[in-house]
C-alpha cells in the first residue's frame, strides 16, 4: 500500500512528508523534483510570496545513489519566509478577524486556539507545495512505467481556452511556455488577472489534466470505496479552493448517443471511438486517457471589505486583508498533476502489489498479456 503524511505551517521552518510503500530499485533524481517545485511556482497572478521562496528539496531517507530502497522516503522542502516569521512578535501575528470563504473561522469552531493565526498556517495552500514533491516522486517512477500525467488551465473567470490534445508535442510546447499555462486565450487572462488586481479581487478557474498510459483494470465497482472516480474525486478535492471536479469535460451536454464512447478494433487492436466518459466506466479504468477538471474558487484574501465579525471583541467589522496570490488557478493545473501522479501510482501499487521495480513490471505485463486477449 502507498501512502504518505505531510506537515509543517505556512510560515514555520518548512514542510515535510514521508512516502511509505514505495518499490524498490526505481530511479529518482532529485533535481527533477525541483523542476517540478519550480513549476508550481510560476504563473501569473501569483503574489509576493514568490518572490520569497525559491523551493529545494532535501531527501532525508529512502534513496540510496538515487534508487529506491523500498524504505520509507522523508521530504522536507524549507520556508524560506521563516527568516521574517521568527522575529514576530505575538501580537504581531494574532489574528480575531475571519476572512469569509477561508479556513479562519472554521479552523476555530474546531481547534478553539484563541487565534486565528493557527487556522491560517496549517490550511495554507502553501502545503501544496510539499504534496507536488510526493508527486515528483511518483511521476518519476510512473515514467518507467509509462504512465504520463500533462496539465493546462481550462478557464479563468469567464475565459475559456477550452480542451486541447496535451500529448501533442507543439501544443504542449506552448502551453508549458505560457504564463496562464493555455493555449489560445493567454492575453485575454493575463488582462483579466490585471484588472482583478487592480479591483483589489480574485479570481477562480478550471483546469484540466489528462493521464496517458494508466494501465487497464485500475479501481473496482466491488465496493463503492474502490471505486476509481470516488478515490481521484476525493483526492482533488482535497487540494485547497476547489469546490468542483468532473472525470471527462463537465461542460458537455450531450446525449447518450453522442456521450457513450463506441468501442471498435483499429488495426487489430480493441479500441474507443471517443473519451467523453475520461477513461473511466463502472468505477475501473478501461484504458483511454483519465481526463479530471477541477474548479477553484477565487482566493478568499481579497483586498475588497467583505462582511466578517472581531471574534474576541464581539462586534461587527469588516474583512482583514492578508498578502496573498490573486488567482492560483495556474499553479492549480501542476498540483492537480501532482495529486494524480500519487493517486495513480497508489492503485498500480495496489492492484499489481509488489516490493521491486522488476516485479511491479512483471505484473503489470502479465495483466497487459491477458488483455491482449480481447484484440482482434
Ligand atoms: C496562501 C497565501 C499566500 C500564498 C500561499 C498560500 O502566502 P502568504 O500568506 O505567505 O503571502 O502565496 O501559497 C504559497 C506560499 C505557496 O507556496 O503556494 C494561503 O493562505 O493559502
Amino acid at each position: 500500500m502507498l501512502r504518505f503524511l505531510d506537515a509543517g505551517e505556512s510560515h514555520g521552518q518548512g514542510l515535510t512528508a514521508i512516502i511509505e510503500g514505495i518499490p524498490s530499485n526505481f530511479s529518482i533524481d532529485v533535481e527533477l523534483i525541483n523542476a517540478e517545485l519550480k513549476r508550481r511556482q510560476a504563473g501569473y497572478g501569483r503574489g509576493e510570496r514568490m518572490k520569497i521562496e525559491k523551493d529545494k528539496v532535501e531527501v532525508l531517507s529512502g534513496l540510496r545513489d538515487g534508487k529506491t530502497t523500498g524504505a520509507p522516503i522523508t521530504l522536507y522542502i524549507k520556508n524560506l519566509d521563516y527568516e521574517h516569521w521568527k522575529k514576530k512578535t505575538n501580537e504581531e501575528t494574532f489574528v480575531s478577524v475571519p476572512r469569509p470563504g477561508h479556513a479562519d473561522l472554521t479552523g476555530e469552531f474546531k481547534y478553539g486556539t484563541g487565534n486565528l493565526r493557527n487556522s491560517i498556517e496549517r490550511s495554507s495552500a502553501r502545503e501544496t507545495a510539499i504534496r507536488c514533491a510526493v508527486g515528483a516522486v511518483c511521476k518519476q517512477i510512473l515514467k518507467e512505467l509509462d504512465v504520463e500525467v500533462r496539465s493546462k488551465v481550462y478557464a479563468l473567470y469567464g475565459i475559456f481556452d477550452g480542451q486541447d490534445d496535451l500529448f501533442d508535442e507543439k501544443i504542449y510546447e506552448k502551453i508549458e511556455k505560457s504564463p496562464v499555462r493555455a493555449h489560445k486565450r493567454e492575453e485575454e487572462m493575463i488582462e483579466v488577472i490585471d484588472s482583478a488586481k487592480k479591483a483589489g479581487d480574485t479570481l477562480g478557474g478550471w483546469v484540466y489534466a489528462s493521464v496517458k498510459g494508466c494501465p487497464r483494470g485500475l479501481g473496482s465497482f466491488a465496493e463503492y470505496d474502490r471505486r476509481f472516480g470516488g478515490l481521484i474525486g476525493g483526492a482533488v478535492m482535497s487540494i485547497q479552493g476547489v469546490k468542483e471536479v468532473s472525470i471527462g469535460n463537465p461542460f458537455s451536454n450531450l446525449t447518450g448517443f453522442s456521450y457513450h464512447d463506441g468501442i471498435t478494433y483499429e488495426n487489430g487492436k480493441l479500441m474507443r471511438t471517443s473519451n467523453h466518459a475520461g477513461g473511466i466506466e463502472g468505477g475501473i479504468t478501461n484504458g483511454e486517457n483519465i481526463e479530471v477538471y477541477c474548479y477553484m474558487k477565487p482566493i478568499p484574501s481579497i483586498l475588497l471589505k467583505l462582511p466578517s465579525v472581531d471574534l474576541f471583541k464581539k462586534e461587527k467589522t469588516v474583512s482583514r486583508y492578508e498578502r496573498s496570490d490573486v488567482t492560483a488557478v495556474v499553479p492549480l493545473s501542476i498540483v492537480l498533476e501532482n495529486v494524480l501522479a500519487f493517486e495513480i501510482l497508489k492503485e498500480i501499487i495496489s492492484t499489481f502489489s509488489s516490493d521491486s521495480k522488476e516485479e511491479l513490471q512483471a505484473a503489470m505485463k502479465y495483466r497487459e498479456k491477458r488483455l491482449g486477449e480481447f484484440d482482434e
